[in-house]
Parts: C-alpha cells; sequence; structure tokens
C-alpha cells in the first residue's frame, strides 16, 4: 500500500511511524509511506499556506491553492484523498478494514481552523474524525489511522497475534490475559487457563469477553451487526 501525507509539521511523523510493527511494515516493502510539507507544493516568495477567514472569526484557513497544487500532484486515479475533521465519520476498525483494501490513501492534515470550503469539496474523497474532541491538527489523527489500517495489511502480523483471534472475538472487548507466575502475591491465574483444555480455555475467554463488554462497553453488543 502507498500512503502520502500533506501537512505542515512533517517533523511530527518521525517517531510514532518510525518505529515497531509499522516500521517493520515500511522496510519489508508492504507500506510505502511519504509524507510531504504542504509549504512546498506553494508558489508565492514567502510560502503562504493559511489566510483569514472572509466574513471574519477566529483563526486562520489553509488556502486552497496550496492544497489543489499538492493533491494534483500526488493523487492519481487509485487515491483515496482524506481529510481529518472533528466533522467527519467517526473512524472504526470497519473503517480501517475499508482503508486497508485500497492500493493508495493521501492524507490530508489540516491546522488551524481548517481548509477552505472549495478545497475540502473539490478534492476530499473521504472526511473521517477520530473521535469528539478538539485537537490542534490533524497530524495525529492520521497518525493513528495509519498505525491501524497498518496492522491490517498483509503479511504486518505475524500468525500468532493476526486476524484470526480477532474475528473470533469480533467487536467484543479483550478477556483477561495472565502470564507468570501462576501465583503472584497471592493473586492467582484461574485454574481453566492452566488445565490445558483448550477447549475449557476457548469457552471461558469467551464469556470473560462478552461479560467485560456487556458491563463497560454495552453499546458494542447493541451495534455489533452494524459496526464491527
Ligand atoms: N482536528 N479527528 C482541527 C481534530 C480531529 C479529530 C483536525 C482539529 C483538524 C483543523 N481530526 N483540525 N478529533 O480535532 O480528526
Amino acid at each position: 500500500m502507498k500512503i502520502d501525507v500533506l501537512t505542515l509539521f512533517p517533523g511530527m511523523f518521525a517517531g510514532p511511524l518510525d518505529e515497531s510493527i509499522v516500521q517493520r511494515a515500511r522496510s519489508s516493502g508492504v507500506l510505502d509511506l511519504r509524507v510531504h510539507n504542504l509549504r512546498d507544493y506553494t508558489e508565492d516568495r514567502h510560502k503562504t499556506v493559511d489566510d483569514r477567514p472572509f466574513g471574519g472569526g477566529p483563526g486562520m484557513l489553509l488556502k486552497p491553492e496550496p492544497l489543489f497544487k499538492a493533491v494534483q500532484a500526488l493523487a492519481g486515479q487509485g487515491t483515496r484523498v482524506i481529510l481529518l475533521s472533528p466533522a467527519g465519520r467517526l473512524f472504526s476498525q470497519g473503517i480501517a478494514r475499508e482503508l486497508a483494501r485500497e492500493e493508495h490513501l493521501l492524507f490530508i492534515c489540516g491546522s488551524y481552523e481548517g481548509v477552505d470550503e472549495r478545497a475540502r469539496a473539490s478534492l476530499v474523497h473521504d472526511e473521517l474524525s477520530i473521535g469528539d474532541y478538539v485537537l490542534t491538527n490533524g497530524n495525529l489523527p492520521a497518525m493513528v489511522i495509519i498505525d491501524a489500517v497498518t496492522r491490517l495489511l498483509p503479511g504486518v502480523l505475524g500468525d500468532e497475534s493476526s486476524s484470526a483471534d480477532e474475528s473470533f472475538s469480533d467487536g467484543l472487548l479483550e478477556y483477561p490475559h495472565y502470564t507468570r507466575p501462576a501465583d503472584f502475591q497471592g493473586m492467582k491465574v484461574p485454574e481453566v487457563l492452566l488445565s490445558g483444555h483448550h477447549e475449557a480455555i476457548a469457552k471461558w475467554r469467551l464469556e470473560q469477553a462478552k461479560r467485560r463488554t456487556a458491563e463497560r462497553r454495552p453499546d458494542l453488543l447493541e451495534n455489533k451487526n452494524q459496526a464491527g
């Protein structure tokens, strides 16, 4: 998969996407990730990317010209252009699965108050939000989505940690996990997990996952068939 990112702060992406599983996906060639500075697509002497809103009001907006130029340069036929915005569809595991099937994603990370409406309407296929709170820009949301999508790409996760166990408990919260020692300061690991009885273990885990979900996130049980 190819992912391009358009941002005013390319430095924010060094670190989170240079470590761990995402880095492995990149070195193995499964993910081709490129971060671009929107300022490189300006044509004026001052490299202006933002301006004040017509009609007044607080903050600044990303100007249309650099956005049009950048998207024209970076997007092709098979590109899905995504804008990060609190006004977007709420990102979910289902959307992560959808995006993992695309060949090319282009993320536009807005800053300040957002982007000029003409750029949004003409260039953007999909607006996504990572939650109902206000961040300083779209960089962290883009990184969150890239992370969630990358781990779904074929060959990125090993067999052990992969989707098999995830689909078994699809839409449920995780069951409780234990590692050694079997007795830590008198706190014991549930007997069934030490039994070697795989069927009983699977049954116990599913029950625990359902109980936790009912207690903590009953909304997940109600939406189970729609959301995924
Ligand atoms: N912002 N989910 C404002 C977000 C956000 C979110 C990104 C802040 C866009 C202009 N994006 N800028 N929450 O709060 O995606």
